[in-house]
C-alpha cells in the first residue's frame, strides 16, 4: 500500500449533489441501490470518475438510465472507474450485493447481537456502495429502507422520516431525507429489535426535539443517565457557544459489537453500548463520567465536524481536536475543572506523548485527537474566552456547510481577533513535543525577574530540523507568603509591556515564548518569588524548570493554580522515583525520603482541599510516565520503586489512610455528582494503598467493603483491593463477583481487565487461560480490549524480559487480523516504541514484529503499524 500524504491532495472531478440510497436487507444478502446526481467541478471537463469500492458485489451500473456493459468501465478490489462520463450532470445508478452478516470488521454495514447496524467513518462507506468515499464530496441523502417486520421492527437512518408503511411477504420500509448535506462517513442506518427512552429538549429559539436513546427493550432502565447527559449537553452548546441543535430528532443507538467508543452520524449517533448503559449497581463513576463526555463528544460534533467538516482526513484534528476541547469544557463544566485538566493531562502524558517519542510520532494533523484538543486550548488561553468564542462565530460564518482545513480555522481565529499569531501554524505540522528549559534569577538591587527560556523539538524521520514553536506560558509568582504577587510590567524585545489594565493587577499573564532563546524580565517585583510555570498546563510541552526541591514543596503547599499544585507534587514524585530506580539499578537499598510522606500526610489530612484533588494529587505518576524518562525503559526497576513507593506509605500512613477510608464510606443512594464521586475517589484511593501491605486487618477490611458495597464504584475498588495480592482469598473473591455479574456483559469485561492488567509475575498465562472462558470473545472488540488491551496495562509482564508477553501479543495480532484489522492494528501498538528497551527485549519484540509483518494476507491497518514500527 502507498502512504497518501497532505501535500498530494486533489480537488475532485466530480462532486454528487442529491444521493438516494435503497437498501434491502436481508439475512443471505442485502441489496444496496444507489441513484446518485452527479456533476462535474468544471463544467466540459471530461475526465474518469473513480469510485471507491471494498468487498462489494456490483450487480449494476446504469448512466443516464442506460445499463452499461463490461468494457464500459473498469472494475479492480478497490475502484469502480467509468473511463468516459457524459460531460455534465447525469445521474449514476448502481446496485450492489453485500453481506453484512459475514462483516466481522465492524465496518460498512455489519450485525451486532442480531441487528444492522453501520460505521463509516473513517472509509467505511466504500464496504457499503461504489461511492467517492471522501469527506470533501457533500451531498443530501435519502434513504430508503425495507426488511422484515418481525426480526426488524425499529428502521432509523439520517434526518427526518417522511414515510414509512408494510410490504408483502411479513416486510416493511421506512424513508428517511436528510435535508443537510454530509460527507458519506456520516450516514448511518439502524434495523432492529430495539426500544427507546424519549424525551424533549426544546431549543431556545423554541424547536421541540424528541430525543430517543435505543437498546434492547432490557437495557432500557439503564439509559437514564445517557438522557441526562445529552439534555446537558445540547443546553450546554447553547449557553456557552450559542449553538443549537438543528432537526427535530436526535436518535442515539447503543450496540454491543463496535470498534471505538462511539460516532456522530448526522442526527443517528451510534454508540458502544458501554458509553451508553449505566446503573450504579453495574457502573462506576468513571464509566459514568466517560458517558457524560462521550455524549457531549458526539452530539458537540453535530457543529464541529457535521455542519462543517474536515476536507480530508489530514484535516481530523480540525473537528477532533476541537470536539475533544469542547466536550473537556463540557465536563468541566459540569463537574471540576482542575480534577478533569488533570485527568486529562495524565493521559497526554501516559500515552500521547510516549508516542510522540516513538516511530509513531506525527504531527497534530493528521491523527492525535487529544494533542490536537491542547492546540485548540491555545487559541482560548491566548485570545481569551471572548475572543475564542468570536473566532468559533466566524469560523462557522465563514464555513457552514463546507469541508474545510486546520488553516482555515486558524484564520477564522485570527481574522476574528486581528490576532498576531507568529508561527502557530507549526503546532500543525512538527511531530514531537517541545521541550522548554527555563531558568530564572533575580535582582535585589534593580527588584527584577528574569526568566530565560529555551526550546527544542527533538527531530524525527522527515523532519530533521524543526522550527522553534509558539508556546503560551502562563505564570505566576509567589511571594514567601505563598500569595500571588501583582505583575506590572514585563521587558521583553527590548519593549516595556504593562500588564493589567485600568491599574487592575494582573496575576496570573501568557508570555509568548516564540523563539529559540527568549528572556522575559519582570519589573516591580520586591522579593526573590517563586514561579508558577505554565499554569493549567498553557502547552502541551515537556517544561524543564530550575525550582528547586524545596520551591516544589512550597509551590504543593500554596500555589493558587490548583493544576500546578498537583504539578509541582508530579514533578516532586517523578524525580523521586528515578532516583530510585538509579538506586534499584545499582542494588542499593532503597529508601523513602521523609519530606515525601509529610506531604502525602498533609494533604490526606487537609479539610480545605477538594477530596477528588486529594485522590489525584497522591497518586504517583504512571510506570509508563517514568519508562517514558529514561534513557533505556527499565521496567521491572520501574515497577519494584513504584510498588515500594507505594507500601512505604502505606505503612507510614496507615492510621491516616484507615481513617480516610472510614470517613468517606458511602451513606444513602448513590448519586452522580462532583462531591460524592471526590468521596468515592479518596476512599478508593486510600484503600487501593492499603491493599499493599500484608496486614490481616486490611484483607478483612476489603472483604467488608466489597461485600457491603452499594455500587460499582465502591465494589470494584474493594475487589481491585484483594486482587492485589495472589492466593485463596482473591480466587475466591473473583468467582463471587463473575457468579454475581455473568449476566451483565459490561460488568464481566471489567472482570476480564482486572485480571488482565494484574502485575502478579507469570500473569500471562492467566490471560491465555482467559481466552478459553465462555464469556470471551475475539470478535467483540470490547473484551479484546479488556483483556488483550488489559495486559498491555501491565508493563511487567506485556514487556516481561522473558519475552512471553510478547509472543502472547504477536499470537493474538496474527489472529485478531483475520476478524477486524481495526482492532488488531490498535494491539501492534504495544510494540511500537521496543526500541526504547534494553537489547534481550528489543530483540525478543523485534521477532514478533517481523512475525506478524510475514503472515499470510496482513492488512493494510497492522502492516502500516508494524513497518513503521520496525522501519
Ligand atoms: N468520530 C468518532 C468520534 O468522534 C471517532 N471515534 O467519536
Ligand atoms: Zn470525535
Amino acid at each position: 500500500p502507498k502512504e497518501i500524504f497532505l501535500k498530494d491532495y486533489k480537488m475532485p472531478n466530480y462532486y454528487f449533489d442529491t444521493v438516494d440510497l435503497k437498501f434491502s436487507l436481508g439475512e443471505e444478502k442485502t441489496i444496496v441501490s444507489s441513484k446518485i446526481t452527479v456533476f462535474p467541478r468544471v463544467e466540459g471537463s471530461s475526465s474518469p470518475l473513480v469510485l471507491d469500492g471494498q468487498d462489494l458485489k456490483l450487480v449494476s451500473i446504469k448512466v443516464n438510465g442506460i445499463e452499461l456493459k463490461e468494457g464500459d468501465y473498469h472494475l479492480d478490489s478497490r475502484h469502480l472507474t467509468l473511463q468516459s462520463p457524459p460531460n455534465g450532470t447525469f445521474t449514476l445508478e448502481i446496485v450492489t450485493e453485500i453481506y453484512p452478516q459475514k462483516n466481522t470488521s465492524l465496518e460498512g454495514i455489519y450485525k451486532s447481537s442480531g441487528n444492522f447496524c453501520t460505521q463509516c467513518e473513517a472509509e467505511g462507506f466504500r464496504k457499503i456502495t461504489f461511492y467517492q468515499d471522501r469527506p470533501d464530496i457533500m451531498a443530501k441523502y435519502k434513504c430508503y429502507i425495507e426488511a422484515d417486520k418481525s426480526l426488524y421492527p425499529v428502521l432509523l437512518s439520517n434526518g427526518n422520516l417522511i414515510e414509512k408503511g408494510n410490504l408483502e411477504g411479513g416486510r416493511h420500509y421506512a424513508l428517511w431525507e436528510d435535508p443537510f448535506k454530509k460527507p458519506c462517513y456520516l450516514f448511518a442506518l439502524v434495523a432492529g429489535q430495539l426500544e427507546s427512552r424519549d424525551d424533549i429538549f426544546v431549543t431556545r429559539s423554541g424547536r421541540k426535539v424528541s430525543l430517543r436513546i435505543w437498546t434492547p427493550a432490557q437495557d432500557l432502565p439503564k439509559t437514564a443517565h445517557a438522557m441526562y447527559s445529552l439534555k446537558a449537553a445540547m443546553k450546554w452548546d447553547e449557553d456557552v457557544f450559542g449553538l443549537e441543535y438543528d432537526l427535530d430528532l436526535f436518535n442515539i443507538v447503543a450496540v454491543p459489537d463496535f470498534n471505538m467508543g462511539a460516532m456522530e452520524n448526522k442526527s443517528l449517533n451510534i454508540f458502544n453500548s458501554k458509553l451508553v448503559l449505566a446503573s450504579p449497581e453495574t457502573a462506576s463513576d468513571a464509566d459514568y463520567a466517560a458517558i457524560l463526555g462521550v455524549i457531549g463528544h458526539e452530539y458537540f460534533h453535530n457543529w464541529t465536524g457535521n455542519r462543517v467538516t474536515c476536507r480530508d482526513w489530514f484535516q481530523l484534528s480540525l473537528k477532533e481536536g476541537l470536539t475533544v476541547f469542547r466536550d473537556q469544557e463540557f465536563s468541566s463544566d459540569m463537574g471540576s475543572r482542575t480534577v478533569k485538566r488533570i485527568a486529562d493531562v495524565s493521559k497526554l502524558r501516559n500515552y500521547q506523548f510516549p508516542q510522540d517519542a516513538g516511530p509513531m510520532a506525527h504531527p497534530v494533523r493528521p491523527h492525535s485527537y487529544i494533542k490536537g484538543a491542547e492546540v485548540v486550548r491555545m487559541y482560548k488561553t491566548l485570545l481569551g474566552s471572548q475572543g475564542f468564542r468570536k473566532g468559533m462565530d466566524l469560523y462557522f460564518k465563514r464555513h457552514d456547510g463546507r469541508a474545510v482545513t486546520c488553516e482555515d480555522f486558524f484564520a477564522a481565529m485570527r481574522d476574528a481577533n486581528d490576532a498576531e499569531f507568529a508561527n502557530f501554524l507549526l503546532w500543525y505540522s512538527q511531530a514531537r513535543t517541545p521541550r522548554l528549559e527555563v531558568t530564572s534569577s533575580y535582582s535585589a538591587e534593580t527588584h527584577t525577574y528574569s526568566l530565560k527560556f529555551g526550546q527544542e523539538v527533538p527531530s524525527t524521520p522527515g523532519q530533521p530540523v524543526k522550527e522553534p514553536m509558539f508556546i503560551p506560558v502562563a505564570i505566576g509568582l509567589l511571594d514567601s507568603s505563598g500569595k500571588d504577587m501583582p505583575l506590572s510590567s514585563v521587558y521583553h524585545n527590548g519593549k516595556l509591556q504593562s500588564l493589567g489594565s485600568n491599574n487592575q493587577p494582573v496575576y496570573t499573564t501568557v508570555l509568548r515564548v516564540t523563539k529559540k532563546e527568549e528572556e522575559f524580565v519582570f519589573s516591580d517585583i520586591s522579593e526573590r518569588p517563586i514561579p508558577s510555570i505554565l499554569r493549567g498546563y498553557s502547552a502541551p510541552i515537556r517544561l524543564e524548570s530550575d525550582l528547586s526541591n524545596s520551591d516544589l514543596f512550597f509551590l504543593l503547599a500554596n500555589d493558587s493554580d490548583e493544576f500546578n499544585r498537583w504539578e509541582a507534587g508530579q514533578v516532586l514524585a517523578r524525580k523521586l522515583m528515578l532516583s530510585l530506580v538509579a538506586d534499584f539499578q545499582q542494588n542499593k537499598p532503597l529508601v523513602l525520603n521523609p519530606k515525601f510522606v509529610h506531604g502525602f500526610r498533609s494533604m490526606l489530612g487537609d479539610s480545605s482541599l477538594d477530596k477528588e484533588f486529594i485522590a489525584k494529587a497522591i497518586t504517583l505518576p504512571g510506570e509508563g510516565e517514568i519508562m517514558d524518562m529514561m534513557e533505556v525503559a527499565d521496567p521491572d526497576a520501574v515497577h519494584a520503586v513504584r510498588t515500594f513507593i507505594r507500601k512505604q506509605l502505606a505503612s507510614e500512613l496507615k492510621a491516616e489512610f484507615l481513617t480516610t477510608v472510614e470517613n468517606n464510606r458511602s451513606t444513602g443512594e448513590y448519586v452522580f455528582n462532583h462531591h460524592n464521586m471526590a468521596r468515592r475517589a479518596l476512599k478508593n484511593i486510600a484503600l487501593a494503598y492499603l491493599a499493599s501491605l500484608e496486614d490481616a486487618d486490611i484483607v478483612e477490611l476489603a472483604l467488608r467493603e466489597y461485600k457491603t458495597a452499594t455500587n460499582m464504584t465502591e465494589q470494584f475498588a474493594a475487589l481491585a483491593a484483594i486482587v492485589q495480592k495472589p492466593g485463596k482469598i482473591r480466587d475466591e473473591v473473583l468467582d463471587d463477583f463473575y457468579g454475581k455479574w455473568q449476566h451483565d456483559y459490561l460488568v464481566v469485561n471489567k472482570w476480564f481487565a482486572l485480571q488482565a492488567m494484574s502485575d502478579i509475575p507469570g500473569n500471562v498465562e492467566c490471560v491465555r487461560r482467559l481466552l478459553d472462558h465462555p464469556a470471551f470473545d475475539l470478535r467483540n472488540p470490547n473484551k479484546v480490549y479488556s483483556l488483550i488491551g488489559g495486559f498491555c496495562g501491565s508493563p511487567v509482564n506485556c514487556h516481561a524480559k522473558d519475552g512471553s508477553g510478547y509472543k502472547f501479543l504477536g499470537e493474538m495480532v496474527v489472529q485478531l487480523d483475520k476478524i477486524n484489522p481495526q482492532v488488531a492494528s490498535r494491539m501492534v501498538s504495544a510494540f511500537s516504541r521496543w526500541r526504547r528497551f534494553d537489547e534481550t527485549r528489543q530483540n525478543l519484540a523485534k521477532a514478533q514484529l517481523e512475525m506478524i509483518m510475514s503472515a499470510n494476507g496482513l492488512s493494510e491497518n497492522v502492516f502500516e503499524i508494524a513497518s513503521k514500527s520496525l522501519a
